[in-house]
């Protein structure tokens, strides 16, 4: 029995060190003398690993033993980030383990840094899954996350010459130690083949099969010793398949072929927001579902006699319509495999699943060609088929004739090429579809789903996102932790709305004093962070302006550099003014086939280059851009950001989530009428936050009226002159056109995000960020206030609501 250290054993500190001396010994191999930091790290996650694995077992036997109702979170994509910190702070052995180093002479904080992101999804959606995973776990609902294990996850960036160079992420290369693989679970799926009807029942006849094997990943409660599971899928060629060729000698044959079943869980489709569409996509997407649906349809037959029930005992929850094959796939099995009547198990499907749309942009909503589907899961497609043909009947009898109504509704986009729409079916096989903050849950019934919430209006809800404050606050940001434990205890880890208390304290001069030292020492550790990846001195003394997320159109990174480019020349133009000295921090990944993205990112760096080397600017502006922006290096931004930057376009951005994390450490948002910085505002009150541009309903008004950017290029001459210093070459004199097209694609392309719309109004109100930061004690209590008011966006409420609205579950039933 490996010893079981909980914080309140005596000698803690003592016992984990003869622990790490342990596993350096047993586990890594190495002499603990020589131990070197990535050896250290190994070993002391394989301290925490030995007791979260007991927690495992219990938690397991616990909820099967009571058959409890689980929740099945489906997604394509978790981005976890590291593991071991977050594992240290659930076993409250962070304290202990970094005392424990210092025998080592070394920092926990350097030991960490030497683990690999997990970084298996590509950006809010991904990272919102994590949150909830640690959610669910804390709050004790009894949960899977399903997913895939990639081989290789989202692309790490380099920078060169200012262009964005991608290149692989070989996450599991020198192994992890956070994985529990489960040789005994595996699955066969099937693709391919035809469907043949016997007596009038279907049977597939498959081309293909591909075996998936689980891999577990535990992922810890706080405050609780309940833990919860994410499963992930490796894709394994059977053993069959490669027997043949293996057995002439052909090996060459024997490995190509093993390669076709096994790329399946190589990587990671690097593209928010906007679907692959390619056929190894669509084989990731069913190969997981699959998996998944046979794993809980098995643990179900394990505690009960058949599946009669399975509504009862088991949600399962949608992120997105990445996993909508889902739908079919437990129809498939339910009616074909355990010969459960049609209707009957359509019930049960419906019952059961639920959905969350993440994304209003019409581009960005999945569809299948038909003839894909009938080539890859030609009996899923059957199942469709009939799905769609039972609903149109139903949504006949609500506008009987209306031919145009039932083509909008229908599962298959008859237009062109014959199309499965996912989002369709995902919402017709649930009984909640959910958007993920207010305005976005109200545009989705107005706009893309208005014909189905027609017919189901009680079928769509919202659930505002939100972001586990263990990892966006407690180990992101000791200082404001240890500031906040002193101030109001340590409850607000479990209970973020004791954060309201901290009103009071906004003006009081000491809390300020400490507040502002806090904030102080987090930006000269992002600014070290800046210089080690940029080479780029900053000073903590500027006012640190930041802007991290994936580079989209929408969220209009170029927009902010219209407003970096509008400073520097307004500086040249008058020098000797009182200008707030700035730092502009951008961060985040281009999808590698978005070329308008690329640009921007090389935008970024060609100003930088002028203004930052620029001797009549000195410490003015400065403008950087932070490489491979990813949950780690998040970790170093937030808490070191003054102000945090949500400037899409008004009804674009679902919701977000930086925006939480950044106003959660301190930043004021600058920001538009856009997704949950709404919420925000509402929450931390008018006078805390700068909201600027066009709202929802101006936008669609101005759209439609005929918006013409070139009439504000033309009436606005500070606007003007900086499209004209970018278009002309200013940034770029080697390649004096490199720009010509970005800015055409404002002036002569549309402008389709309406940044010349917002950019008076935008660089108005980055004047009054200015006049507000000569203000140190007026900046600060609202700084303060911020935090105070960001008790509701914990992922602890956002999981409440889904388990009591959507899920039909209460958290800590066991
Ligand atoms: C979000 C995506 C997304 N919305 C397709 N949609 C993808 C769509 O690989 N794909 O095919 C990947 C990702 N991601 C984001 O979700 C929204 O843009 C954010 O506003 C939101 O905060 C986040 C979480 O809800």
């Amino acid at each position: 029995m490996p010893l079981r250290l909980t914080p309140s054993s005596a000698n803690i500190s003592t016992n984990i060190q003869a622990a790490i001396t342990q596993h350096l010994l047993n586990t890594v191999g190495v002499n603990p003398a020589d131990a070197t930091p990535n050896d250290l790290m190994l070993a002391v996650s394989h301290v925490a690993r030995q007791q979260l694995s007991q927690r495992w077992v219990e938690t397991q036997t616990r909820e099967a033993a009571a058959k409890a109702r689980r929740v099945v979170y489906l997604s394509m994509e978790f981005l976890m980030g590291r593991t071991l910190s977050n594992a240290l702070g659930a076993l409250e052995l962070r304290g202990a383990a970094a005392e424990g180093l210092t025998q080592f002479a070394q920092t926990l904080e350097n030991v960490a840094d030497r683990e690999p992101d997990a970084a298996l999804g590509n950006g809010g959606l991904g990272r919102l899954a994590a949150c909830f995973l640690d959610s669910m776990a804390t709050v004790g609902l009894p949960s899977f996350g399903y997913g895939i294990r990639y081989e290789y996850g989202m692309f790490a960036q380099d920078i060169q010459n200012g262009a964005q160079m991608e290149y692989p992420d070989p996450w599991l290369e020198n192994g992890t130690p956070w994985e529990f693989p489960r040789a005994d679970i595996s699955y066969p799926v099937h693709f391919g083949g035809w469907v043949e009807h016997v007596n009038g029942s279907p049977i597939w006849r498959h081309a293909g099969e591909v075996a998936a094997k689980a891999y577990d990943m535990v992922v810890p409660g706080h405050g609780t010793e309940k833990v919860s599971t994410l499963r992930l899928w490796k894709a394994v060629a059977p053993a069959h398949i490669d027997l043949n060729a293996f057995n002439t000698g052909d090996y060459a044959r024997a490995a190509s072929l093993k390669n076709e079943y096994e790329n399946i869980s190589w990587v990671l489709y690097p593209n928010d927001s906007t679907p692959a569409g390619r056929e190894l996509r669509l084989k990731q997407e069913y190969f997981f579902v699959s998996a998944s649906v046979q794993d809980l349809v098995a643990r179900h037959l394990r505690e009960h006699p058949s599946l009669d029930n399975l509504a009862e005992h088991v949600a399962i929850h949608l992120n997105d319509t990445h996993p909508a094959i889902g739908v079919a796939e437990l129809m498939r099995v339910l009616c074909d495999e355990h010969a459960m009547p049609w209707d009957k198990a359509w019930k049960i499907c419906g019952n059961t699943f639920s959905y969350t749309n993440h994304t209003l942009m019409p581009e960005a909503l999945e569809t299948w060609p038909v003839g894909l589907m009938q080539h890859v899961l030609p009996r899923h497609l059957e199942i469709i088929f009939r799905i769609n043909k039972e609903f149109l009947d139903l949504a006949a009898t609500h506008r009987p004739g209306d031919n145009a109504f039932l083509a909008r509704l229908s599962l298959i986009d008859e237009q062109g090429e014959r199309r499965v729409r996912m989002a369709h079916l995902s919402i017709v096989g649930s009984h909640k579809v959910n958007g993920v903050s207010a305005l976005h849950s109200e545009l989705l019934v107005q706009t893309i789903f208005s014909d189905f919430a027609s017919i189901w209006p009680d079928r769509f809800t919202n659930m505002t996102n939100g972001v586990t404050p263990r990892r966006w606050l407690a180990q992101a940001n000791p200082g404001l932790s240890g500031l906040l434990d002193s101030t109001l205890g340590s409850g607000w880890r479990l209970d973020l709305d004791q954060l309201q208390k901290l009103k009071a304290k906004k003006d009081d001069a000491a809390f300020q004093k400490s507040f502002m030292a806090v904030k102080r020492a987090n930006k000269v550790r992002l600014a070290e962070a800046i210089a080690r990846s940029t080479g780029i001195q900053v000073s903590p003394d500027s006012l640190f302006d930041v802007q991290v997320k994936r580079i989209h159109e929408y969220k209009r990174q170029l927009l902010n550099v219209l407003h970096v480019v509008t400073r520097y020349q307004a500086i040249l133009a008058n020098p000797h003014a009182d200008w707030v000295p700035r730092t502009v921090i951008f961060a985040g990944k281009a999808a590698s086939s978005y070329v308008t993205a690329k640009s921007i990112i090389r935008l970024i760096h060609d100003v930088g280059t002028v203004v930052n080397n620029d001797p009549r600017i000195g410490d003015k502006l400065k403008l950087v851009f932070m490489p491979n922006y990813g949950v780690s290096v998040a970790e170093t931004i937030m808490p070191g950001a003054d102000l945090s930057e949500q400037i899409s376009t008004a009804g674009t951005e679902a919701s977000g989530t930086g925006n939480m994390k950044l106003a959660l450490n301190g930043a004021l948002t600058i920001g538009t009428d856009d997704g949950a910085n709404i919420e925000i505002r509402q929450n931390v009150g008018d006078d805390n936050i700068f909201i600027f541009g066009l709202k929802t309903p101006e936008v669609q008004a101005l759209k439609q009226s005929g918006y013409q950017p070139m009439r504000y290029y033309e009436n606005t001459p500070a606007l003007k002159a900086v499209l004209d210093a970018i278009a002309g070459g200013q940034f770029s004199p080697d390649e004096p056109g490199r720009y010509r097209a970005l800015v055409d694609t404002l002036l002569w392309g549309g402008d389709h995000y309406l940044l010349l719309a917002d950019y008076a109004s935008y660089v108005a109100t980055q004047a009054q960020v200015d006049d507000l930061y000569r203000q140190p004690a007026a900046w600060c209590a609202k700084a303060i206030t911020n935090v105070a008011g960001m008790g509701v966006f914990s992922s602890d409420r956002t999981i409440r609501e889904y388990a009591q609205q959507i899920w039909h579950m209460a958290p800590d039933a066991l």
